[in-house]
């Protein structure tokens, strides 16, 4: 009998975090379930399968849970070895993309924080953790990049699962704070990425609509 291979994925549509998931998903073909939850009103579900953090996204497979979006992305990588690998074999690599990955995180969180901002001070202090962080992701990803470049399609990586997961809603964003985030002639190597990225089918599958996403922010 085949073996069981059940995959629920529970999420939230504007959700960064979930994008990833989903992203990971689709890229390597694996069938899913999905769940929208309500996160004002956790359903008992999300309540049992993440009882520590209590958030999305949560996977769940053959009915084990799985959370934190970074482990599942490992998780689905180390089930699924069908190709596209989301971690490079070579352990070195591997701990390169691991890193970085890392560091758009922080950019998420820097980027998260301007939308949190209480007052014009902690504000502008995001604002410069923010860009003081897409300087550093320009640098530090033409070394990277040059040496492990992008095999283009929709055979994407961890890294970039992470980058456009990050970075792909900068147009509403900038829609919303009247301002540049992603400039392409400050940030011309992240502007190419992200937008060569959003361009994907699979990355427009499951993008939520410029509107939405601004009547959201
Ligand atoms: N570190 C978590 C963050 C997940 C997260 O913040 N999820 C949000 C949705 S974007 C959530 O479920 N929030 C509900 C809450 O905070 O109560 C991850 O990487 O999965």
């Amino acid at each position: 009998m085949a073996k069981e291979n059940k995959v629920v994925l529970h999420g939230l549509w504007s959700s960064t975090y979930v994008k990833r998931v989903e992203l990971a998903l689709k890229i390597k073909g694996i069938p899913f379930e999905y769940v929208e939850e309500d996160v004002l009103n956790k359903s008992p579900l999300l309540l049992k399968y993440n009882p520590v953090h209590k958030k999305v996204p949560v996977l769940v497979h053959n009915g084990k849970p799985i959370v934190e979006s970074l482990v599942i992305l490992e998780y689905i990588d180390e089930t699924w070895r069908n190709e596209p690998l989301l971690l490079p074999q070579d352990p070195y690599e591997r701990a390169r993309t691991r890193f970085w990955a890392g560091y758009v995180q922080q950019l998420l969180d820097s980027t998260g924080k301007l939308f949190n901002s209480e007052d014009k001070e902690r504000y502008d202090k995001a604002c410069k953790d923010m860009f003081e962080k897409l300087d550093v992701l320009e640098d530090g990803m033409k070394k990277f990049l040059s040496e492990n470049p992008r095999t283009g399609g929709e055979s994407m990586d961890l890294l970039d699962i992470m980058v456009v997961a990050t970075l792909g809603a900068f147009r509403a964003q900038e829609e919303f704070l009247g301002m540049k985030i992603l400039d392409p002639d400050k940030h011309p190597l992240m502007y190419q990425w992200v937008t060569t990225l959003m361009e994907l089918p699979v990355v427009q599958e499951v993008t939520p609509s410029h509107d939405s996403l601004v009547s959201f922010l």
